[in-house]
C-alpha cells in the first residue's frame, strides 16, 4: 500500500458519491461487487485463505474528522471512527471506515469501539436486526488509478452506522476473471 491512511481519508472525504442509478458500472462484475447487500467480508473471504484486519484508528472522532455528507447521513456528529485495513493473505484490499454515534453505541447492544481485529461482517451482519440503506457509489483516481469506493448506512437494533469502503488496487474487484469458490 503506498499511501497511508490519512491520505485515502482525503480522497474518501473529497469524493463525488452518486446512487446506484446515477453510477456508470464499467461492467457487470464490477456491479456484482459495488452493489453487495450483505456482507463485504464474506465476499471477499472466497477469494483469499486469510482475511486479516488491521485496526488504524479506534477512537472517538473530531468534527474535523466527518465530512458534512456522513453527519447528514448518521444525523449526529458525535462518532465513534473505526478505520482498518482489510488484507488478503497479506495483500492490502481495502481501507475501511466506519462511523457510529457515541449516544447510539452507549444505548444499543452493539459497541463498534470493541470490535478489536474482528472483520466488522462476522458480527454485524450475524446481528437478527441488521438492514442496509442509502448505499452510495463513487469512482476516486488515486496515482492515476481509478479506483472505487461505496458507502451505505448499517442499522443495527435501529442505532446507525456509517460504513464507506475504499477497494485498493489490488482488490478482486479489478480482476476481471476473479470469481467465486463456493
Ligand atoms: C471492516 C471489515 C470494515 C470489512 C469494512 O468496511 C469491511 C472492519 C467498512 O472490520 O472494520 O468491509
Amino acid at each position: 500500500m503506498n499511501k497511508s491512511v490519512s491520505e485515502y481519508r482525503k480522497i474518501i472525504n473529497q469524493a463525488q458519491w452518486q446512487t446506484p442509478e446515477q453510477f456508470q458500472f464499467a461492467s457487470e462484475h464490477v456491479k456484482q461487487w459495488l452493489m453487495e447487500q450483505g456482507s463485504l467480508t464474506h465476499k471477499l473471504l472466497q477469494q483469499c485463505q486469510n482475511l486479516t484486519v488491521d485496526v488504524v484508528t479506534n477512537a472517538q472522532c473530531q468534527i474535523a474528522d466527518i465530512a458534512p455528507s456522513e453527519s447528514e447521513l448518521l444525523e449526529d456528529t458525535h462518532c465513534w471512527l473505526r478505520e482498518v485495513v482489510l488484507h488478503g493473505d497479506s495483500v492490502p484490499w481495502l481501507v475501511g471506515r466506519t462511523l457510529m454515534p457515541v449516544l447510539g453505541m452507549e444505548m444499543g447492544n452493539y459497541n463498534l469501539s470493541h470490535q478489536g481485529n474482528t472483520p466488522l461482517g462476522e458480527t454485524v451482519f450475524a446481528s437478527q436486526n441488521t438492514a442496509r440503506d442509502a448505499l452510495e457509489l463513487t469512482q476516486v483516481t488515486v496515482d492515476g488509478m481509478p479506483l472505487y469506493a461505496r458507502r451505505s448506512r448499517i442499522w443495527v437494533d435501529q442505532t446507525p452506522m456509517l460504513v464507506t469502503e475504499l477497494f485498493l488496487p489490488d482488490a478482486p474487484i479489478y480482476i476481471a476473471e476473479s470469481h467465486e469458490w463456493s
